[in-house]
């Protein structure tokens, strides 16, 4: 190979590494910081703009392996950017070289735009750039370090145009060095992140019920095959969301705001939320786009606090018709205000079977509304609430083309 030609070559691995760089230390800054990291401002961003098709298309053949496969398409398409990058830094030409730094910057740059404009129930600002920030400058730097090993400076008395050296020593190094800050980052948020989510989901204790549920009658779980379990176990439990990483909220931090056309705000911590009147029923829980006999739908034992009685404390003004409920995501739900209200057993849910809600499931608290399919009730990570009229917002689901209303309809068999 030709010196240029192995010049070329260590263009783009380092141009990936650059890339794997950034990432990694994004990703840290990300879970430290609880702002998005950039790709997946980019995934959620992705998700929300595929037309209802495409996104039934992706869970219907991918599964839950859509999500990974959606960063990983994201990570290989940068990779791929990231690595031409690298080759154009290792030209002989100045000018070309210096290309490679600014669309490293371009790339960088792309993803704090995302950050900026993605949803999200956290509106400070600074948190939702900073992992894109961190990356930014990570990618930048990193490529301008990856570029000047592929060139040795040219010693006094050389030609201009005569091509500098390829310092392979420092491009090992220097690479070598990338590699671990990315993969440290990566590694040191996922110690970081599971260890204090799992600590504090440990530290929470499922409140015990002021009105129990009955026992499950005898014979409602059977075990034969085909036939679901009466409760189904939460690890089996289905699973319905628009988002790459599962939210691990500090119950300490987490608070739940009533507000819009209500006599009086409420803002109520966990503690308060579950130092009040607790049901405990047995409620199915299914999604719209579940057929009949498909996997989108379960039963589990619910515990939590009836939003019935936090409405009458709050005072739901005249009026209002509907709650706009909104997740620690920015995901919005809206759910007629009267399936609140008409005595079913809608809930903040607090536990799941037993346990605090699994992350994937919302915790620490989400909605749990009988009757009512998940999209226009069941909102995870639930941190405000707002009394409201349908009319005067639209919901997420709502703005896909999901009906703003939906009650599950009893015995209504599928007519073909
Ligand atoms: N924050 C949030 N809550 C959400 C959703 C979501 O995407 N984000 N999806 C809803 C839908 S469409 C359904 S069917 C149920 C699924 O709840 P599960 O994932 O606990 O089964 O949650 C609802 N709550
Ligand atoms: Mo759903």
């Amino acid at each position: 190979m030709s010196e240029q030609a192995i010049r070329r070559v260590a263009g783009a691995v380092g141009g990936l590494i650059a890339a794997g760089a950034a990432l990694g230390l994004g990703y840290l800054a990300a879970d430290l910081s609880g702002g998005p990291w950039p790709v997946d401002a980019v995934g959620v961003q992705v998700i929300d703009w595929s037309p209802g098709p495409v996104k039934d298309w992706a869970v219907r053949e991918l599964g839950t392996a859509d999500r990974p496969l959606l960063r990983v398409g994201i990570c290989v398409t940068l990779a791929l950017v990231a690595a031409l990058a690298g080759v154009l830094g290792s030209s002989t030409r100045p000018r070309v070289r210096r290309s490679a730094v600014v669309l490293a910057g371009v790339l960088g740059v792309i993803g704090l735009v995302f950050a900026i404009t993605s949803r999200s129930a956290n509106a400070n600002v600074v948190i939702r750039i900073m992992p894109a920030l961190v990356t930014l400058v990570v990618a930048v730097v990193a490529m301008q370090l990856v570029v000047r090993t592929l060139h040795r400076p040219r010693r006094a008395g050389q030609e201009q145009e005569e091509p500098a050296g390829f310092d392979r020593r420092r491009f090992l190094l220097t690479v070598s060095a990338l590699a671990v800050a990315g993969a440290g980052g990566v590694g040191v948020s996922s110690l970081v992140s599971t260890g204090t989510g799992e600590a504090a989901r440990a530290k929470f204790r499922v409140p015990r019920p002021t009105d129990p549920a009955p026992a499950i009658p005898a014979g409602a779980q059977v075990s034969v095959p085909g036939v679901s379990s009466f409760v189904t176990p939460n690890p089996k439990f289905y699973r319905v969301d628009t988002l790459l990483e599962v939210p691990r909220i500090d119950p300490g931090n987490w608070e739940l705001r009533i507000h819009g056309m209500v006599d009086k705000e409420l803002r109520l911590s966990l503690s308060d939320l579950v130092n009040r009147r607790l049901i405990e029923r047995d409620i199915t829980l299914t999604c719209v786009s579940n057929e009949v006999g498909g996997p989108y739908v379960g039963n589990a034992r619910w515990i939590g606090v009836p939003i019935a009685d936090v409405l009458k404390e709050a005072g739901a003004r005249t009026g209002a018709d509907a709650v706009r409920s909104t997740s620690v995501d920015g995901l919005t739900i809206g759910t007629p205000l009267s399936a609140l209200t008409d005595g079913r057993d809608a809930m903040f849910a607090v536990a799941m079977n037993g346990e605090p809600l699994p992350f994937a499931h919302g915790f620490p608290v989400r909605m749990v509304v009988p009757g009512l399919y998940g999209y226009v009730s069941a909102t995870k990570w639930i941190v405000d609430f707002e009394v409201t009229r349908f009319q005067d917002f639209s919901a997420y689901w709502t703005d896909r083309g999901w009906a703003v209303e939906a009650p599950i309809k009893k015995s209504e068999a599928k007519r073909s």
